[in-house]
């Protein structure tokens, strides 16, 4: 039973992880025997999230790239191969949303949005499979969305990301399962990261934010998720357990997805 869920001997990067959702993936993946990388561009959160990782005992790499880049996604894969090994699991998590209108959102904001949210998945998945083709196989896990099935106002541009990547799920299962190579998704309910702090602010008056008590109302689990809900889906997705699942988005969502909404009293 432990050997279909192990991850010993294998290297996992995790991107965008040091904090939030990536941080809660690293360490399940961790505890499931993987040796972790992970990365992100602000320093500060770098030394922080190596700090996070430490006081829990949880050994890791982290290095500062910039997954939109590809000389420097080309450069952070060659240092990990040096420090850790090659890229048997990646985990695309490194992500941002821009809550704006779509009449009041410039195009070049869209891209930015794009940028991390989708074509940053394309280049780092593109600098991993090569190794994965060469050692007979390998798990890419994709960080979707609700955004990759439904829309809400002022995020058009990370809907359309999320829903983007949700198909090149598909098309690197598609493409690359021949290798055996499994790419799924895994798609998120809405879960208590800095991600998502502004919509649960407390009002000036102490009551929750009204976005908060809607999330409640919305997901049948009548919570919103924690990172630490994302581990199984996680360890599952990365280990053969799941060796002829490909293309799949599997969604943690509490239920948001099978239910229509509260009925009126
Ligand atoms: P978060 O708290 O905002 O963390 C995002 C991480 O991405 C940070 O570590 C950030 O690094 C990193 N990042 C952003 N741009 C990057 C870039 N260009 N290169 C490298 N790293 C970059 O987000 P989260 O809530 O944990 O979400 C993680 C993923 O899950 C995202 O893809 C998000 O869209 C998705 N998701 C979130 C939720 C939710 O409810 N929270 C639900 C569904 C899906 P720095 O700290 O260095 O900026
Ligand atoms: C928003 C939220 C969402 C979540 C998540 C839902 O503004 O609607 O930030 O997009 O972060 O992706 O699954």
């Amino acid at each position: 039973m432990n050997d279909l869920f192990s991850l010993e001997g294998k290297v996992a990067l995790v991107t965008g992880a040091a904090y939030g959702i990536g941080f809660a993936i690293a360490e399940a993946l961790h505890s499931a025997g993987a040796k972790i990388a992970f990365n992100c561009i602000n320093k500060q959160h770098l030394e922080m999230g190596l700090a996070a990782y430490k006081e829990r005992g949880i050994e890791v790499k982290g290095y500062l790239a910039d997954v939109t880049d590809e000389e420097q996604v080309a450069a952070l894969i060659e240092e990990i191969e040096r420090d850790l090994g090659g890229v048997d699991i990646l985990v695309n998590n490194a992500g941002v949303i821009k809550r704006i209108p779509m009449l009041d959102m410039t195009a070049l904001e869209f891209q930015e949005v794009v940028d991390v949210d989708l074509v940053a998945p394309f280049i780092v998945s593109k600098a991993v499979i090569p190794h994965m083709i060469e050692h007979g196989g390998g798990k890419i896990i994709n960080i979707c969305s609700m955004m990759s099935e439904l829309g809400r106002e002022t995020v058009s541009a990370y809907a359309a990301a999320k829903g983007g990547l949700k198909m090149l799920t598909k098309n690197i299962a598609s493409e690359y399962g021949q290798y055996n190579i499994q790419c799924n998704g895994i798609g998120p309910g809405y879960i208590a990261t800095p991600q998502t702090a502004p919509l649960r602010e407390k009002q000036p008056d102490g009551t929750p934010h009204p976005f908060d008590s809607f999330i409640v109302a919305k997901t049948p689990a009548a919570r919103w998720g924690t990172p630490e809900d994302l581990k199984g889906a996680a360890i599952f997705l990365a280990s053969k357990a799941s060796d002829f699942v490909n293309g799949h988005i599997l969604y943690v969502d509490g239920g948001i997805l099978a239910y229509i909404g509260k009925q009126p009293n």
